[in-house]
């Protein structure tokens, strides 16, 4: 049904302010000049939707962004957002896969709500999200202790948490928590864990995944969203384990395994399904060394979302 399944669009997006480490706003281009939307075009034979602007938005970020409500550079989240809302939206209006490169995770509420916004019009349907992460970035701006933005995108995309400063987010670009499942959890806040249990959100943690195995675990995740919806995956680098994915603003020891993270992006893409996805928080600023060569940090968390992102998309089917 949806969509064309050989045509994506790239939106790059260089934003760091959901988050108060810098260099997160240089992971797309990272991603770009390490090849991976020749790999798409050539080696898996997508057409490929890019203007080749990484966005970095200059236009839409205030000078002055003082915290609100202790949420951090507010404005520009909010900006930021709503310019990459009608980008994802337009993707997926015409029936292209939106592929977002981040960025901090901040700017899925951008991404997602404009591909939940078009699949409603062309479906009559809530968009299903997979949100594959260590942290569950569901902090409303009330329980956050850090006051960053990239801690709360799923608050405010469930509509959990609002706020006048969002107010372009609108509830037919929401999407329902019964309709959310995460993966990779292991660092979740106590006030985060007390919204996932109020709401009965389900969610994966690294100890489901040592119990049950991370076939069963994607088995169980995509038959808890059920066979007839569109699946947006929101991929934080960091649910890789920090021997995978070193550079990146928040590692947390005991995640998964690069071999675990293509296993899910390969069973999304088998579904048929995938609309959507987001690669986000490759820092290649961090563990970074001054001049050209990579360290092997950087490198090796550079092709981690690569691998990620054509496993997405079917590098691994015979
Ligand atoms: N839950 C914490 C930490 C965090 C969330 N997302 C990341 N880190 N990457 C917070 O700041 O809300
Ligand atoms: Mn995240
Ligand atoms: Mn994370």
């Amino acid at each position: 049904f949806l969509p064309s399944n050989d045509h994506i669009g790239v939106t790059a997006v260089a934003f760091s302010g959901g988050q108060g480490k810098a260099g997160v706003d240089a992971g797309p281009d990272s991603l770009i000049k390490a090849g991976l939307l020749k790999q798409l075009k050539d080696d898996l034979a997508y057409r490929i939707d890019y203007d080749g602007i990484v966005n970095t938005y200059a236009d839409v970020i205030p000078e002055s962004d003082p915290t609100v409500d202790n949420m951090k550079r507010p404005r520009a989240c909010s900006a930021v957002n709503q310019r990459l809302h009608e980008q994802t939206y337009a993707h997926a209006k015409d029936g292209r896969l939106a592929l977002t490169l981040g960025g901090d995770h901040s700017i899925a509420i951008g991404s997602i709500s404009g591909v939940a916004r078009a699949i409603r019009e062309r479906l009559n349907k809530p968009l299903a999200v997979i949100w594959v992460d260590a942290h569950a970035d569901i902090n409303t701006f009330e329980t956050s202790d850090s006051g960053n933005v990239h801690g709360m995108p799923v608050a405010f995309l469930t509509g959990l948490c609002k706020h006048d400063i969002f107010s372009w987010l609108k509830e037919e670009h929401m999407i329902p928590s019964s309709k959310l499942v995460y993966i990779g959890l292991r660092d979740v806040d106590s006030g985060e864990k007390k919204i996932l249990r109020e709401n009965k959100i389900k969610a994966f943690s690294m100890h489901d995944i040592d119990r049950h195995g991370i076939g069963r675990v994607v088995d169980m995740a995509l038959e808890y969203i059920g066979d007839d919806i569109p699946i947006h995956l929101s991929f934080d680098v960091d649910a890789l384990d920090p021997a995978h994915a070193p550079s990146t603003g928040t590692p947390v020891r005991g995640g998964l395994t690069l071999r675990e993270g293509d296993f899910i992006c390969e069973a999304v893409h088998e579904t048929g399904r995938l609309v959507s996805m987001d690669l986000v928080e490759v820092n290649p600023k961090l563990l970074a060394k001054e001049g050209n060569a990579d360290t092997w940090e950087v490198a090796e968390t550079v092709r981690a979302g690569c691998s990620l992102v054509r496993c997405a998309l079917g590098e691994s089917l015979l």
